[in-house]
């Protein structure tokens, strides 16, 4: 095999060499400003060192609508080259060491040695994702209406022997998650009973959860529509918290951003899983209008703020069983793919480190002495505070980049992938 271009160390040190001298003002500039609060700015920095964020393997291709794709230059034509993008995402960022595949889009002969290949670049693989929402070339039957809750047995059992696939593969793979998202549902009344497919998919995914290892989680990901328009089967976190407590212990609920019906409380529905000890992950991304898949806190950054405000006050709090895993889940149309999961990635620390900032005692007597304008004060105080030195300096300690998305566009790496990865075949990928 030829060898593949990627960003060296040098570059990398070089690019960070110019930029240090300003990070390092704004840095104690920050620092000085968060001692009046008492706040320890290395202590942030650690978190934000600590902090990590799954890629999508789909994520670094070129996604599409209902209505065209659009390629870019040197996108990866498997996963071989899915993995080589993520690995230059990590490298510059830092906070994203796994990656989270999708079968069959990633199938390959030996996922043994795909471990191996990902090992070499610092990778590690996180959920695995089933497909039953699209059928394959060499399929006996169709997923045109449903999988796991399709009135005929025999799909279902092809949906449920594939998802028992996806656990052998992630085993092999390392991997300790399995996320189902299905696409099953009805466009008309009438077209699905309701409660009856609700109870085929618990029962589905009942052997599903039965081969599950006993390290592993499955999470359940709901959706209020899409690409059944009328009735979905997992539809919102209320069905997916019934099914996830039916199923047990290993069974928890995954909240991707996009999945609500418009003006829907995200945070609350945070804390309420949190509460009710189901909280099992995330899709971060942000949307206008649904399923948007743009990048995370592109639009609607102060709501992935809130998510976090949540997460944090869990995790100061010690929960019991607190430990969500976090993955993107994008699809980018008319961006550079690399470039938007960096960003991406970046967001989600951010937010995180934010979280951080808040005075929860502050906040706490806020509450208690009912004064909703002095407690928004102090999430907004938190939210205001630019973190950006904190989350640079983090990398830069960890051998990434001050400056991710300007040393990736100086290291001419997409055009160097234009010329390696000549052919334009689809990438096995499709966002829904
Ligand atoms: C779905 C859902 C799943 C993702 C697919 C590609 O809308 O978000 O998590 O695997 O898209
Ligand atoms: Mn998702
Ligand atoms: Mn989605």
């Amino acid at each position: 095999m030829a060898a593949r271009f990627g960003i060296d160390d040098e570059s990398i040190a070089s690019a960070n060499h110019t930029l240090q001298p300003t990070l390092r003002e704004d840095f104690d500039h920050l620092a000085h400003v968060l001692r009046r609060t008492r706040i320890d700015i290395e202590a942030l920095v650690a978190r934000a060192a600590a902090f990590t964020v799954a890629i999508p393997s789909w994520g670094v291709g070129t996604g599409g609508t209902r209505f065209a794709r659009f390629p870019g230059p040197g996108e990866p034509r498997d996963i071989h080259e899915k993995l080589d993008d993520c690995a230059v995402v990590f490298r510059l960022v830092r906070a994203t060491p796994a990656v989270s595949v999708h079968i069959p889009w990633d199938r390959v002969e030996s996922p043994a040695a795909l471990r191996a290949f990902a090992a070499e670049r610092g990778l590690h693989f996180d959920a695995m994702n089933s497909n039953t929402f699209q059928d394959q070339p060499d399929q006996a039957l169709s997923y045109k209406f449903g999988s796991l809750s399709h009135p005929d047995g025999a799909v279902r059992r092809q949906a449920i022997a594939h998802n028992l696939e996806c656990i052998d593969i992630g085993q092999a793979l390392g991997s300790t998650a399995l996320s189902v998202w299905i696409g099953d549902g009805g466009n008309f009344p009438g077209q699905v009973h309701l409660r009856g497919s609700l109870e085929r998919y618990l029962e589905s995914m009942r052997e599903i959860y039965s081969a599950l290892p006993a390290t592993w989680r499955l999470f359940v990901e709901h959706k209020a529509f899409e690409p059944a328009f009328y009735s979905t089967v997992i539809n919102d976190w209320g069905t997916s918290y019934y099914c996830a407590r039916e199923l047990g212990p290993q069974a928890c609920c995954l909240v991707d951003l996009g999945h609500h019906g418009p003006n829907v409380n995200i945070e609350m529905v945070v804390a309420r899983l949190l509460q009710l000890g189901k909280l099992g992950g995330f899709h971060f991304n942000d949307s206008k209008y649904g399923d948007d898949d743009l990048d995370a806190g592109s639009i609607k950054p102060f709501q992935l703020f809130l998510i976090f405000n949540e997460l944090v006050d869990a995790e100061l709090e010690g929960l019991e069983g607190f430990n969500p895993a976090y993955m993107l889940d994008q699809s980018h149309n008319v961006t550079d793919p690399i470039e938007s999961l960096m960003v991406s990635a970046m967001e989600v620390v951010r937010a995180y480190v934010q979280a951080h900032l808040v005075d929860r005692e502050a906040l706490a007597a806020a509450q208690a002495r009912c004064d909703p304008l002095g407690a928004l004060a102090l999430l907004k105080a938190a939210y205001h505070t630019d973190v950006t030195p904190i989350l640079a300096t983090a990398r830069l300690g960890a051998g990434g980049a001050i400056d991710p998305i300007a040393t990736y566009r100086a290291s001419g790496y997409r055009q160097r992938k234009a010329e390696e990865r000549p052919t334009r075949d689809r990438v096995g990928a499709g966002i829904v």
